[in-house]
């Protein structure tokens, strides 16, 4: 492994091997348990969403190739606070990931259910400089309820490309071919709804225990935090 960071103004094409060198770089920015406390950033920020135990601190750690960047458990509603990471070169940081609580986790008093999904909510309303959406779904349980209500507070800034999305379909090592197909089927039929000539929506297959799609995912991410931002007259005169 070496310790090239990847330049973003280089005129090759990135490869997966460049962009997780970019993901390696990931190192701990801060933790905030209210949305006031984060800090305000100009950087593009990818967040990790999704319900409880879906696997999202395990995909940061994979992404990132660090075993304990961000905490993994078996006790679901492990991540209780909103976790930023910072990437890129430490000197002149380009991208920002977001580990943000699980959702829907039945054993979770209800109160405290309710205010983390007001944070939730409020994050994706609020944070201006959230570029992307990266949303972990188990891959045996398909878009859930809650999930489809995450996906609606977002519908209307991923539909202008304002916001992408990715849905990550985890611990896809637990299915078998048929099963993995049906499972991408049925995602990719929801998510065509939500599809416009100006949005940038996926869905892939994810393990991080057989390590599959890492190298996909990184190029994506690698992609969002990259890509030239419009010039806000631009965008203005595009949608009058
Ligand atoms: N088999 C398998 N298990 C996985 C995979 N990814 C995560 N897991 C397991 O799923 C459990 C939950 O993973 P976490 O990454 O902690 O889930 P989380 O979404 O961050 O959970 P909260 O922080 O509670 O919201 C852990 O026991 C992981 O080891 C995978 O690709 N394959
Ligand atoms: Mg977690």
């Amino acid at each position: 492994m070496t310790d090239t960071i990847p330049d973003a103004t280089a005129a090759e094409p990135t490869t997966e091997k460049l962009a997780l060198s970019w993901t390696h770089t990931a190192r701990f920015l801060t933790t905030a348990s209210q949305l006031v406390h984060l800090p305000a950033t100009e950087l593009p920020e990818i967040a990790f969403v999704g319900r409880s135990n879906a696997g999202k601190s395990t995909a940061i750690n994979t992404l990132a190739q660090q075993k304990r960047l961000a905490f993994a458990s078996k006790t679901p509603g492990r991540t209780q606070h909103i976790n930023l990471f910072e990437l890129g070169p430490k000197d002149a940081p380009d991208a920002l990931f977001a580990d943000l609580p699980g959702y829907g986790y039945a054993a979770v008093a209800k109160a405290a259910k309710l205010r983390w999904q007001k944070v939730m909510a409020d994050y994706l309303e609020v944070r201006r400089s959230l570029s992307g959406v990266v949303l972990m779904v188990d891959s045996r349980l398909g878009l859930t309820d809650l999930d489809k209500q995450l996906l609606e507070f977002v519908a209307a800034r991923v539909a202008t490309g304002e916001i992408k999305l990715l849905v990550l379909l985890t611990k896809s090592d637990k299915l078998n071919r048929k099963e993995a197909d049906a499972a991408l089927r049925a995602t990719g039929e929801f998510l065509s709804g939500m599809t416009t000539e100006d949005s940038d929506v996926a869905v892939t297959l994810f393990s991080a225990l057989k390590k599959s799609g890492v190298g996909e995912v990184a190029l994506a991410l690698h992609e969002w935090a990259h890509a030239p931002k419009p010039a806000p007259e631009t965008a203005e005169a595009t949608s009058a």
